[in-house]
């Protein structure tokens, strides 16, 4: 009999192994990347659906933050029922993102996508499935399937798979060569913030989360959201940083966890922000490359290791979802793929 949430913890716990796989395939297939850059689309659109949406929003910032050129991201639900919304004549590259690679909306989306020929399709998915089938460019990432419903392991390598196509896209080996450093900087983190994790997850003092995240970030932060939704059934909220004044800091007491995914560009506009809401009586939980209260320490360039931001999170959300008497492995209400018939 497995002990309760067994699969998430070591879906979170081991996904470092995933990055390295996500690392090698789209390594791989490098000519690839850069035969399609060489008829080069007007724009890129990312798309997915729940947690692969997410991924999405992090990935298309990542794009075009990195190649210059136009990008945006969409929900898979949103591309197949209001097209015009995120597609214009422009040709057009399509990335499309899922775990299973089986979720109707998304590949209802793609078919349209590519019945109206608009542009290339690249699949980055964890699953051989009716959308892997669909892809000129296909990344498929079999070491991050899982279990659980909700994405840890899965989505952290598709994340890295999906930095690794923009850097490529963007002619950036360097960053390449330097993601190699992720899954020992992830496993040290791991080890090293584990108790933090641990004793924030299980404090039930607190009832509401903020995740405050700007630019590549933003997306992270809307996906660490989810999983306290997900696997804790907490209120929580996913804002960019300077937005969090506008308002929703309204919400902020002492039984607040405010989680700031700080950026070294921006840092100290980021870290003013933090400083206010300390001194509402929130509890202040900063990530960094360093002078956090986690800090990555990587040394690896701050576009290129966004997936650093998640394991630490992942598993504060997978003890708050084990001191909340819930199974992480099973949350309520959800599937691990929505399935419908449109
Ligand atoms: C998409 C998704 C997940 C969500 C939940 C239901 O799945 O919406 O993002 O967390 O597990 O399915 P996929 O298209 O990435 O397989």
């Amino acid at each position: 009999m497995k002990s309760i949430g067994h699969f998430t913890f070591h879906e979170i716990t081991d996904q470092t192994d995933a990055w390295g796989e996500a690392l090698e395939i789209v390594g791989s297939q490098r000519e690839k990347i850069y035969q399609l850059k060489r008829s080069p689309a007007e724009r890129v659109v990312f798309t997915g659906c729940g947690s692969s949406y997410y991924l999405s929003l992090s990935a298309a910032a990542l794009y075009q933050e990195l190649t210059g050129e136009p990008a945006s991201a969409i929900p898979g639900g949103e591309l197949l029922l209001n097209p015009q919304v995120a597609l214009t004549r422009q040709k057009t590259t399509l990335v499309a993102i899922s775990r299973s690679g089986t979720t109707t909306e998304t590949i209802k989306a793609v078919e349209g996508f590519k019945a109206a020929g608009l542009g290339q399709v690249v699949v980055i998915t964890n699953y051989e499935s009716p959308l892997s089938e669909m892809g000129d460019l296909r990344v498929v990432i079999p070491a991050g399937q899982e279990e659980s419903v909700a994405q840890t392991r899965s989505f952290a390598s598709m994340y890295v798979a999906a930095g690794a196509y923009c850097a490529l896209s963007a002619g950036r080996d360097d960053l390449l060569h330097a993601m190699a450093g992720l899954p020992a900087a992830g496993g040290r983190l791991l080890q090293q913030f584990a108790a933090l994790a641990k004793n924030t997850g299980e404090d039930l003092h607190y009832d509401r989360f903020y995740f405050l995240g700007s630019g590549i970030r933003y997306g992270l932060a809307c996906e660490v959201n989810l999983k306290m939704k997900e696997m804790t059934l907490t209120h929580s909220e996913p804002f960019h940083f300077l937005e969090f004044r506008h308002g929703p800091m309204s919400m902020v007491t002492e039984t607040a966890v405010i989680v700031g995914m700080l950026s070294e560009q921006n840092l100290q506009h980021e870290r003013k922000v933090l400083n206010e809401m300390r001194a509402m009586g929130g509890r202040i939980l900063a990530l960094a490359e360093t002078g956090a209260e986690v800090s990555f320490e990587s040394g690896i360039p701050e576009s290129a290791r966004g997936v650093l931001y998640l394991p630490v999170l992942q598993l504060m959300a997978y003890y708050r979802s084990l001191a909340k008497g819930l199974d992480p492995d099973r949350p309520n209400n959800l599937e691990a793929v929505v399935k419908l018939e449109l």
